[in-house]
């Protein structure tokens, strides 16, 4: 396993160690930037952290999940993302990731919190289940309650990553047999940073982590402890069909000719109205798609309670915001009608803008030294 004889290295060492030239990590870092919210002018300031700073230890622990939110994570498009978990953050203990296993790799995890104590960020993707002394989940003997709060007693600070380990998830579901909980509600004395979804999307995990190196500081979070600059928004704020939706044009089943034309599915469930990520901006898969685009309604993935809320066969009622209660049938004139059509035309346009930045600055050979100020 990758270990502590590295631990020295500046990210932008170890990236240049792997084989990837300058230009590769400008570009990185400003597709990163435009991820993250950050004006043009401040690309510089990450630069500058990846090339000095030494490389954050992380321990990754897996507790009641399907693994989705590591399958995310490493299966981001861009080559450097996947390399920064795997290189750049000096990854010392994930089970599903590391190579060593069994009394070596539980080791090895114990001698890095030691050797870091204080200053590693811990990782936790999945719930953890409480009832009987939390028997329904071990890892090395060990109940995933123990585990989390020995973990988590030298981590300076703890990323929830995906809706298990923010809400609970599917396991917290109704009846929760095992007393799944989410982490914050076990560790009350460390920062617990919420990156909701199932599973999150990539590059909202990496960028949460490069906030944390660039600055050395959490991100501004929301009252509900998620980064405000990927959960500032609901999926309907900056979904691509909401032109239909406040023109009332609904579609009316899966398979119908409005539904291929790209009209609103609320009809059809959609929890968009209700559920904070950056899908409709961000997208998935190197802003290929989500499932909004791909025809199925958002299931609210990323928001507390979604299995309890049952989203394949539930319809929201009541759509927030609007001060009334609003029927699919009456939206469209009400909105139309009510002079908010500034707001949702300002939220389409802030995310048509921020798309184009993206794609703008991550296109192949548009940046250059000289434009990446300091
Ligand atoms: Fe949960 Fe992550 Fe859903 Fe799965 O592990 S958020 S079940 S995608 O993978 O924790
Ligand atoms: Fe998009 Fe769903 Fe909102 Fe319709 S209800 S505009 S499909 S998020
Ligand atoms: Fe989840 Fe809805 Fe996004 S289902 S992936 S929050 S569009």
């Amino acid at each position: 396993m990758e270990k502590t004889l590295q631990k020295e290295e500046t990210y932008y060492e170890n990236i240049r160690k792997k084989g990837y030239s300058r230009r590769d990590f400008l570009r990185f870092v400003t597709y990163m930037a435009a991820f993250m919210g950050l004006e043009t002018s401040m690309v510089g300031q990450v630069v500058k952290a990846l090339e000095t700073k030494k490389r954050i230890p992380v321990i990754w622990d897996h507790f009641q999940e399907c693994t989705g939110c590591s399958e995310s994570f490493i299966r981001s498009n861009h080559p450097l993302v996947a390399d920064l978990i795997l290189d750049k953050i000096s990854l010392d203990y994930t089970d599903t990731l590391m190579a060593a296993s069994g009394f070596p790799a539980e080791e090895a995890k114990k001698q890095s919190i030691k050797e870091n104590y204080g200053k590693y960020i811990l990782v936790v993707e999945g719930a953890i289940p409480t009832k009987d002394n939390g028997v329904y989940c071990s890892i090395a003997g060990m109940s995933a309650l123990d585990v989390l709060k020995a973990d988590a007693a030298g981590a300076a600070a703890i990323l929830s990553f995906g809706s298990c380990s923010s809400w609970g998830g599917i396991q917290a579901a109704s009846p929760n047999p095992t007393g799944a909980v989410p982490v914050n509600a076990l560790i009350k004395d460390k920062p617990v940073i919420r990156v909701p979804g199932c599973p999150p999307i990539s590059e909202v995990m990496v960028g949460v982590v490069m906030h944390y190196v660039t600055f050395g500081t959490l991100p501004a979070l929301d009252s509900m402890g998620r980064p405000k600059q990927f959960y500032g928004k609901r999926v309907h704020d900056t979904c691509y069909r909401r032109a239909y939706f406040d023109a009332g044009l609904f579609a009316e089943s899966f398979d119908s000719y409005e539904a291929k034309q790209g009209y609103c599915l609320y009809k059809l469930g959609c929890r968009g109205p209700l559920t904070y990520n950056a899908c409709a901006s961000m997208k998935w898969n190197n802003g290929v798609s989500y499932p909004i685009e791909s025809g199925n309604p958002c299931i609210g993935c990323s928001d507390n309670h979604f299995w309890d809320n049952d989203p394949f066969t539930k319809r929201v009622e009541n759509v927030p915001g609007l001060g009334i209660e609003s029927t699919a049938n009456t939206i469209g004139k009400i909105v139309l009608g009510a002079a908010i059509g500034g707001t949702v035309a300002h939220a389409v346009a802030a995310n048509f803008a921020k798309k184009k930045d993206i794609r703008s600055r991550s296109k192949k050979g548009k940046v250059n030294e000289k434009d990446i100020k300091e």
